[in-house]
């Protein structure tokens, strides 16, 4: 049987000291379905496999002194280098507090890049010349230190496989998800209607789409107003949402 190889929508090489960490995407969920059916790939280079001592070390002490250590240089470059040689024209990101800080809109402009390189780094980061010479983006998933770029990797990759087609669902339900047009999500409820005396708002079950559609409106916008008034300054405000949150906030004085 012939395979089909045109599927691949998004190929990745990571370069990390742990690649068994990356198990955990692999084996599991909509991640694992995606990289088994490959519509997603996953390649692990291990800098341990390029260096050229005898004791194999990955680590070195920082010029100038300080407390901690930093990726030894040359494995870390030689790895690089070959994911390069082995995925023309990527985009080589290096994951680390420095970087630009990720939300739900970058995550979309990445998934266009098609091929990404991914340095984990350990320890108390990387050289800097390596920074200058091989790294074309810095990202950062928030402002808090990890004790290394996989769980960084991980958790982009993870969220890029959700805009892939075949991987979730449709454009439909990715639209009305938490962070589309920088508005929350709304209250979800499914079966059973009653449970330990608790109900379903009534509308939910009245069949009346349009009502419905305009109160899961009407609760996004007063839930992202009481939990992030950040989102909403950034958003433009349809006429419908306008009046929501125009009644809302007279409501509340
Ligand atoms: C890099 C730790 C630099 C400390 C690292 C420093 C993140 C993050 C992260 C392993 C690497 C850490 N990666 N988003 N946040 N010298 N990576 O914490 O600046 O203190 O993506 S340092």
């Amino acid at each position: 049987m012939k395979k089909k190889d045109n599927q691949t929508l998004i190929s990745f090489y990571i370069i990390t000291i742990f690649p068994e960490m990356f198990t955990s995407i692999s084996n599991y969920g909509v991640t694992g379905k995606a990289i088994q059916k490959k519509i997603i790939k996953l390649s692990l280079l291990n800098p341990r496999d390029f260096t050229k001592h005898k004791y194999k070390s990955v680590d070195d002490r920082p010029y100038g002194g300080g407390p901690g250590m930093l990726m030894t240089f040359q494995p870390l470059y030689l790895s690089i280098k070959h994911a390069k040689s082995l995925l023309q024209d990527a985009t080589v990101i290096y994951l680390s507090p420095q970087g630009v800080k990720l939300n739900q809109s970058n995550i979309f402009q990445l998934i266009q890049k098609k091929k990404i390189i991914f340095v984990c780094g350990r320890y108390e980061g990387i050289d800097q010349r390596i920074i200058d010479s091989l790294i074309d983006e810095e990202w950062s998933i928030g402002d808090y230190i990890l004790t290394g770029g996989e769980l960084a990797a991980m958790v982009i990759i993870d969220s890029i496989s959700r805009f892939i087609p075949g991987v979730i669902k449709t454009k439909k339900s990715l639209e009305r998800e938490s962070f589309y047009d920088n508005l929350l999500d709304y209250p979800n409820y499914t079966r059973p209607r009653k449970i330990y005396n608790m109900t379903v708002p009534e509308i939910l079950l009245s069949g009346d789409h349009d009502k419905i559609r305009s109160w899961r409106l009407k609760k996004s916008i007063e839930i992202t107003l009481e939990k992030r008034p950040d989102l909403l300054e950034k958003k433009t405000l349809q006429k419908e949402e306008k009046i929501i949150l125009n009644a809302y906030k007279k409501n509340k004085k």
